[in-house]
């Protein structure tokens, strides 16, 4: 076989918790941040979609279960909703939600398909949205305790754990590019924020050390590599290493290194936002470095120098502008940009610059409209973009990992079409289609039979 992967290569799709459960009041379960935010403005909302359902996972789990190892996925990647474990501020477990996570675990793990579970994606309970949420070092404090709990709770049936997903979404979601709550743009607090999630993260991560369990602990950080459009040009290439600074490096060298880039540290005190660092704080960054690292990969970033300087409050592209260029191959319906070869380019930074850490493909895919309309004869999906998107991104982790890079495995996102956020379920990206105008009924698509064969061969040709 032409693309041959190891055996224990994960094969597998990832989701979250408030992207698939649905909330349910009634269960226990205290209100997060998009409960709230779509009851005060669910016109922000496509197809005004909130939270309250989504894919109906919470009841349906066993039925998902089954399918997932149907289309031949060994693991899966969910989240645990805070607000489900965790009533109040003073710590209160909801026994429910103990219980439903139990039983995900159960039945995932009587199939055959290892649970890697994420502490975080995006939904902080209103219990300390109130307090400031990560604008407040208590919040820190507070997932720490969290994630010790979790730990406690579910450490000896999980093998593999993960602190946040995309914690520099959170921050230009939240503080800059108003995507998500709090929906405000101040850089300041945007770096206060930011800071204080990777505080949170590490002083996860040296909880789990504490415990002195098995397994192993890591982030997932959402990489865009970054291509400025003159390399030859001092100023683009300048461009380039800000963006690259402030979307990637912000978190990967703390959480992979243990410490902040110097030139990250001198923008941010040049603009006068750099958060005021406690020594005590900072060792615990340095001495919690996480064992290995999730990559979501979707699109690089194509940046160049200013040709106007920048007006308004303080944003990112004060130091950039990004292009488009003709000839780009974009996904057909989602509007972002193909790239593939980033997969081997990331695996190379990480084999170089960041000790080869072990790392795999945590999310990666291919949003689709309508997706409906390629609904074939037999009521099937025949989302063949969606293998060659797959495939295509498979062949350079592959090469990549023919030349020494430490990757163990590869995470579509999704198994099934799931909320999210703002787009509501205007994009699908499952290899199992979910029917939400007929009880969520649900269906593998072409896609999911192509990832059964290809996982069971464990690679193709
Ligand atoms: C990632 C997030 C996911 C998911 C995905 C698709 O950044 O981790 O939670 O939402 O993006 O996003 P969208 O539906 O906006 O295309």
């Amino acid at each position: 076989m032409e693309y041959q992967f190891s055996k224990d290569f994960l094969w597998g799709a990832a989701c979250s918790g408030p992207q698939s459960e649905g909330s349910f009041p009634g269960d226990g379960k205290a209100e997060m941040e998009w409960d709230y935010w779509f009851q005060q403005a669910p016109e922000l909302f496509y197809d005004g979609v909130g939270p309250a359902v989504t894919s109906d996972f919470y009841h349906k789990y066993k039925e998902y279960a089954g399918l997932m190892k149907e289309i031949g996925m060994n693991s899966y990647r969910t989240s645990i909703q805070w607000s489900r474990l965790i009533k109040d501020r003073e710590g209160t477990i909801n026994e429910a939600g103990v219980e439903f996570y139990n039983s995900v675990i159960d039945e995932l793990l009587s199939r055959g398909i290892e649970p890697i579970l994420c502490l975080h994606h995006f939904d902080l309970p209103m219990y300390w949205v109130e307090k400031g949420g990560f604008e407040n070092r208590e919040t820190a404090e507070a997932f720490a305790a969290y994630a010790a709990k979790c730990f406690e709770l579910f450490g000896g049936r999980v093998k593999r754990w993960l602190t946040f997903n995309e914690p520099i979404v959170i921050t230009e979601g939240g503080y800059l590019y108003k995507n998500h709550y709090p929906a405000v743009c101040d850089a300041k607090r945007a770096a206060l924020v930011s800071y204080h999630l990777q505080l949170a993260s590490s002083m996860a991560v040296k909880e789990f050390r504490k415990r002195g369990g098995k397994g192993q602990i890591g982030i997932v950080l959402n990489l865009t590599p970054t291509y400025c459009k003159e390399p030859e040009n001092a100023e683009d290439r300048r461009s380039a290493e800000t963006a690259d600074l402030l979307f990637n490096k912000s978190f990967l060298d703390p959480s992979l290194k243990g410490e902040y880039p110097n030139a990250l540290v001198e923008l941010l005190k040049k603009e006068g936002i750099c958060p005021e660092a406690q020594a005590e704080d900072l060792e615990v960054i340095r001495a919690n470095t996480v064992d290995f690292l999730g990559v979501n990969y979707y699109h690089p970033r194509r940046v160049t120098r200013r040709s106007s300087p920048f007006t308004g409050p303080l944003m990112p592209e004060k130091y950039f502008e990004e292009y488009t260029y003709e000839g780009q191959k974009m996904n057909f319906s989602r509007g972002w940009e193909i790239y593939e070869p980033a997969v081997y380019e990331i695996a190379i930074q990480l084999r170089d610059n960041y000790g080869n850490i072990p790392w795999y493909l945590s999310e990666n895919g291919m949003g689709v409209q309508n997706e409906e309309q390629f609904i074939g004869v037999d009521g099937i999906v025949e989302d063949d973009y969606r293998i060659e998107f797959i495939r295509d991104h498979l062949i350079w982790l592959h090469k990549a990992i023919v030349e020494g890079c430490n990757c163990f495995g590869y995470h579509l996102w999704a198994p099934f079409d799931c909320w999210s956020w703002k787009n509501a379920y205007k994009n699908r990206y499952g290899m199992i289609r979910v029917d939400r105008k007929d009880n969520c009924r649900l269906t593998v698509k072409k896609s999911g039979r192509w990832f059964r064969v290809t996982a069971e061969q464990g690679g193709f040709s």
